[in-house]
């Protein structure tokens, strides 16, 4: 436990204002010290100074000029953090929160996420402080030009390659590839989640939000149970959150909630797919107009939450699906969902939960799927593409989700006989991050110190 202590003091002394980045090292480090006290290699290799420090960040001005013809400056990134087991691979986000801090607590867990889906990929992170709210199509798309115009030389079909993240969707990923292509007149697969048109995998656009609810499946069934017939409480209504309720749907669950930053839907009698579509997919609308699309669903904004509190966890379920931002669901909200009898929790967001929050569901017996392994189908769908690009090929939108649903029970037996292994079964935190650490770990000290 020194080890990782002395780390961890280290970084956060180094980096004293970045506490999200704190946070995933915290979550990470703190599950690692019976493989740590098994394995002295680790140590005497300096694996976990080398592991936390990202092996490159490009951080570059984006000039623009916006629809009234003034000029705009923001600033983009890119962590490269591991490119140990492949090319290195990870979202972009934009959204005026994104600062180098939350990019790295980003970079961070991608890295062992992306080494739990048991493909050739490395991890990374990217993007910027741009806000896509209320900017017309035609700012977002000059706002990706420029954001390519300096990202381009740092990427690559087999050297990095970026996919979408909070505010990156199928639309700016065209933007940003049409440029990319203009700039090195490649047609390569260096953007995944791509449209299908020029490139994209069928079910990437699906594949993180299935994903969370094919992990929740298997660790209902390792309790003899199953999600048909559960009340479920999401929360966002993004890309994430949209595939995790059809996905629910269709597995006869019911989803009765969604949200955004400004309010949320309680819809008793199940969240109507099309309507949510219909607002966030074709309207980019606050989630009070789904209210007006279905008059039978309940609008809260969150100004009347209570203080300190995300009140979409107080509505009483079986399963939880956390599908919006890092930290949404605290200590209390975790004491709420327990008390109202959820069993089941699978975190589509990254780092949803607290570590304390996280702790708790553990400890009560809550099926508990971190993030780097309930939300990995994403990335792991977007590998799927890059082998369809590089081989050009296009497969059906059954056999990406066929392989889709053979990975995350992959992961999911992974993190259950990882946790067995090291004495703590059903701890899937810990299975998760011993199993995807070991794989990079040894690969780095295969590859010696360079
Ligand atoms: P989107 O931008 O499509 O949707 C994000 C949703 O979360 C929106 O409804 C947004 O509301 C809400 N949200 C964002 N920030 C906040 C906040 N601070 N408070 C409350 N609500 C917020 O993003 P995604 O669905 O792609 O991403 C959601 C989460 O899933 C993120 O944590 C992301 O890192 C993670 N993830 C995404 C993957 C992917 O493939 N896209 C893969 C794996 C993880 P509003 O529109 O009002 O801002
Ligand atoms: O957090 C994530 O795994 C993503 N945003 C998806 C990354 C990817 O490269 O598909």
């Amino acid at each position: 436990m020194e080890y990782v202590q002395s780390v961890v003091d280290f970084l956060k002394n180094k980096y004293p204002s970045d506490p999200v980045f704190h946070q995933a090292i915290q979550e990470v480090l703190g599950t690692l010290q019976p493989l740590l006290a098994r394995e002295p290699k680790y140590a005497a290799n300096k694996i976990l100074e080398r592991i936390t420090e990202p092996e490159r960040i490009i951080s570059f001005r984006v000039e623009w000029v916006d629809d009234k013809g003034e000029i705009q400056v923001n600033r983009g990134y890119r962590v490269q953090y591991n490119s140990a087991l492949g090319p290195y691979k990870g979202g972009l986000r934009f959204h005026p929160s994104v600062n180098l801090g939350i990019l790295k607590f980003l970079g961070f867990e991608q890295i062992f996420k992306n080494s739990l889906t048991g493909l050739a990929i490395g991890g990374a992170k990217g993007g910027s402080d741009f806000d896509p709210k209320g900017k017309s199509d035609k700012e977002v798309m000059r706002f990706c030009q420029a954001f390519m115009n300096e990202l381009y030389r740092h990427i690559g079909a087999t050297i990095d390659v970026p996919a979408g993240d909070i505010g990156v969707g199928g639309r700016e990923i065209g933007y940003l590839y049409g440029q990319y292509k203009k700039l090195t007149r490649l047609f390569d697969g260096v953007l995944t989640g791509k449209n299908p048109l020029f490139g994209g995998s069928l079910a990437r656009k699906e594949a993180t939000g299935f994903g969370v609810v094919y992990f929740a499946q298997n660790m209902m069934q390792s309790a003899g149970n199953s999600l048909e017939g559960k009340t479920c409480v999401v929360s966002g209504a993004g890309n994430v959150a949209i595939y995790c309720v059809d996905k629910l749907h269709q597995l006869g669950a019911k989803p009765v909630t969604v949200s955004d930053s400004r309010g949320m839907i309680h819809h008793a009698s199940g969240i109507n797919l099309e309507a949510l579509q219909q607002v966030k997919e074709v309207e980019r609308a606050p989630l009070s107009r789904y209210a007006e699309l279905c008059p039978d669903a309940k609008y809260t904004p969150a100004s009347e939450y209570p203080a300190g509190r995300n009140a979409i966890w107080s509505v009483p379920c079986d399963a939880a699906f956390p599908c919006a931002t890092q930290n949404e669901l605290n200590l209390e909200d975790a004491k709420t969902l327990i008390s109202n009898g959820c069993r089941c929790v699978s975190e589509g967001a990254n780092m949803p939960a607290t570590l304390d929050a996280a702790h708790a569901f553990i400890e009560a017996g809550v099926l508990y799927g971190p993030a780097k392994a309930a939300n990995a189908g994403g990335v792991a769908t977007s590998q799927l593409e890059m082998a369809q690009n590089a081989s050009m090929q296009k497969w059906t939108f059954a056999t990406v989700d066929n392989q889709l649903k053979q990975i995350m029970a992959n992961i999911h037996k992974a993190a259950d006989e990882t946790a067995k292994e090291f004495g703590q079964p059903g701890n899937l935190l810990m299975g998760a991050n011993i199993a995807g650490f070991r794989k990079v770990a040894d690969a780095m000290i295969e590859q010696g110190v360079c």
